[in-house]
């Protein structure tokens, strides 16, 4: 978190600090505040940013930090301690009765307990330990609002908090906005402060719509909301989705109401809209609905980025009143940041079971959604492509929900000048066997098969797991260990274990009674089924439901060996792909070899159930599924015809009963009126299936 952004040159040993290292210094500040520069522009003026607000806190802090240690090298320019934005001169400027103040953070637990610490210390014995009042805290932007005798007159942003923009016209255009306060016309003047916000599902509508016109979309919305109410001609305001949402009364509050939340219930009562509102009487409560509120957050129809936690009583936050511009009653308890940067310090390639070669980024380890990171997966080539991103690049990392991390942006203009484009390693790095892309492929792989070790590992750890040949006895870390240490080395090995006792109990330390119960798993497993036996064996493309099918179809495993790939092709779900590579995976020596072994060894299973298709009214024809259906999936479409005892084939061929043409049917089409097949529409297919 207070790393600097680029390694500064460390200070000389002996001689302490440099010439040298003050210009990298200077260097590291300029950068810093050239981003920060571009961003409030961006933010400010152009209502574009291009930071994350946790990325640009990150920033400010690192130039902060910098600026508290180097303080003679602080640049005239630094935004720190340049406040407020530089609003559009479009708008007329107006000046608050009552200066609009900002609000402090806390992050954590203790902080609020601290927060709520310096509170006590500065009340008497009587008034200790008040209680507070929480809200949500709405990611909008803050408005004040003047209404004169119950007749709503003016809206003015919260600017840098002295002086904002009159927007009175943009803000009449709010739906939920009262303009009328039937129950307020006996106030002279009553002001209400609140947030303006984009509701989620408006938001998204919105950017939908920009996007079909090839217009420009909103990074989010919050900024949404600012690019709506900053808009000159009140009309486009006006076809926006804004809403107010009131969190306080600053002038024109009854007498007697004495609390804070009193006063939100008041200004809900006489037409405002209020978000929801908990009192509170202690940390630990304050603490529980806090975490109540992270866990339905994404279920609001708005955005947040944490709470607002107020002390209730008036008159207290009168006492405690403010210190530069924050009040010393009122505090944000943010969320964790959903996006946060760190470095990159490399890109690892890990191969999978398949061969797959996956790029996966060591990250700088930070706190990201609540939890610490620091692998993220890269996907493939192709995605470190498209995000350029290069080892020791700063890069933001965004992680919200449970969604696995994920790289958002690569910090180019903040990347060492001697980094280098990432290249595809052209050998595996386990085995040293090539690595091929092949064309229109997403994924490299090493070509090295079961000869790779961590391809043999991989097939070892899906052989015996659960859903495969169940032997639950023995654990992965286990099976490596026996790996390593040359017991076994293809599957068949495992059903050799048991003449290696000895050894076993020697390499893992483990105990008599504990290898007996490894070996009788295995023992056990040795009874399968023929569908659970395909999908042990790892053959790419062939899942759970594949195996299944493949079972089902061919109903022993002879059969499925000699198939070829037109016999193949006939089995739902398996496609050109997975035919061949089916096919290819039972000619090599290797993997028949090891079958035989599997069997030998005992491995067996009962007689496959095939569903007769004989005396089924489709029992004998082959058909083919092409363009998309109205009323339901192919795959649905596919199973239908099956349980009628068609045969359903990716390939059009003479042999071919009927295409079942979908909307946009293609190539396929043209070639069933070549071979004179027999095409059915989508309605006459749902009254042959009785829908
Ligand atoms: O929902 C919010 N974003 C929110 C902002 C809120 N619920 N309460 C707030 N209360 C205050 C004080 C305590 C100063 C009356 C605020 C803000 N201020 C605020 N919004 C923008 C800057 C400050």
């Amino acid at each position: 978190m207070t790393d600097p952004i680029l390694p500064l040159t460390s200070k000389d040993i002996n001689t302490g600090k440099s010439v040298e290292n003050d210009a990298a210094i200077v260097t590291q500040m300029r950068l810093l505040i050239d981003t920060l520069k571009t961003h409030n522009y961006a933010y400010y003026v152009l209502d574009n940013p291009i930071l994350e607000d946790s990325e640009y806190d990150q920033l400010r802090r690192s130039l902060l930090e910098l600026e508290g240690e180097y303080p003679d090298l602080i640049q005239p320019d630094s935004p720190i301690n340049q406040v407020g934005d530089t609003p559009l001169s479009a708008f007329t400027q107006v000046m608050h009765d009552v200066p609009m103040l900002s609000l402090g953070n806390v992050f954590e637990y203790d902080d609020l307990r601290d927060f709520m610490r310096r509170v006590n210390d500065r009340l008497n014995d009587a008034q200790k330990n008040p209680e507070y009042e929480m809200e949500l805290k709405l990611d909008g932007l803050a408005v004040s609002l003047k209404y004169a005798y119950g007749k709503f007159v003016q809206a003015v942003t919260r600017g840098d908090g002295q002086v904002g923009e009159d927007i009175t016209q943009n803000a009449k255009t709010i739906r939920n906005l009262p303009l009328w306060l039937a129950d307020a016309t006996d106030i002279e003047l009553l002001e209400v402060r609140g947030e303006v916000l984009m509701p989620k599902a408006g938001f998204e509508r919105l950017n939908r719509l920009a996007a079909e016109k090839e217009e420009k979309t909103f990074a989010n919305p919050r900024n949404a909301a600012a690019g709506s109410l900053r808009q000159l001609d009140p009309s486009i305001a006006a076809s926006r989705p804004l809403a107010f949402y009131a969190y306080s009364v600053n002038q024109g509050l009854p007498e007697s109401i004495e609390t804070q939340s009193a006063a939100l219930a008041w200004i809900g009562d006489i037409g405002f809209t209020v978000s929801a509102v908990r009192v509170v009487q202690n940390p630990r409560e304050a603490q529980a609905y806090y975490e109540s509120v992270i866990a339905t957050r994404s279920d609001l129809p708005f955005e947040i980025d944490g709470m607002v936690i107020k002390v209730n009583r008036l008159s207290l936050q009168q006492q405690l009143g403010f210190l530069s511009r924050e009040p010393r009653w009122a505090t944000a308890y943010k969320f964790p940041a959903e996006t946060v940067m760190t470095r990159l310090h490399a890109i690892e390639w890990q191969v999978g079971r398949t061969g797959a070669i996956t790029p996966v980024g060591k990250l700088e380890p930070v706190k990201v959604g609540g939890v610490t990171v620091s692998n993220v997966t890269l996907h493939n080539f192709g995605e470190i492509q498209r995000l350029d991103v290069r080892a020791g690049d700063m890069v933001s990392v965004h992680r919200a929900g449970d969604v696995i991390p994920k790289v958002t942006r690569v910090w180019t203009d903040l990347r060492p000048e001697d980094s280098k484009p990432v290249k595809l390693p052209s050998t595996c790095p386990v085995c040293d066997s090539p690595v091929v892309l092949p064309e229109d492929e997403a994924l490299a792989r090493c070509t090295g098969g079961l000869f790779c070790p961590a391809q043999q590992q991989e097939a070892l750890i899906h052989f015996v797991s659960r859903r495969a040949m169940d032997i639950d006895g023995l654990g992965a870390s286990w099976l490596i260990s026996f790996f390593e240490h040359g017991l076994i080395k293809t599957v068949a090995d495992i059903y050799q274990l048991h003449n290696h006792q000895d050894e076993m109990i020697t390499y893992e330390k483990l105990g008599e009674k504990s290898v007996k119960n490894i070996i009788s798993a295995i023992e056990a497993s040795k009874y399968t089924t023929l569908a659970r036996f395909i999908y042990a064996l790892g053959i790419r493309g062939v899942g759970e439901t594949t195996a299944q099918n493949l079972a089902q179809q061919f109903g022993d495993l002879d059969s499925l060996m000699a198939a070829d790939i037109e016999k193949l092709l006939l089995t739902p779900d398996v496609g050109a792909i997975t035919a061949e590579l089916a096919y290819k995976f039972f000619r090599a020596p290797h993997n028949i070899e090891v079958i035989t072994a599997l069997r030998e060894a005992g491995v067996h299973w009962d007689k496959v159930e095939q569903v007769v298709s004989e005396g089924l009214p489709l029992d004998g024809q082959t058909w083919v599924i092409t363009g998309a259906l109205d009323s339901m999936a192919r795959d649905e479409a596919k199973a239908k015809l099956q349980a009628l005892g068609a045969k359903v084939s990716g390939s059009i061929s003479a042999k071919t009963t009927a295409l079942l043409a979908g909307d946009k049917a293609g190539s396929k089409m043209a070639k069933a009126e070549k071979l004179g097949v027999k095409v059915v529409g989508e309605d006459e297919f749902l009254a042959l299936v009785g829908e």
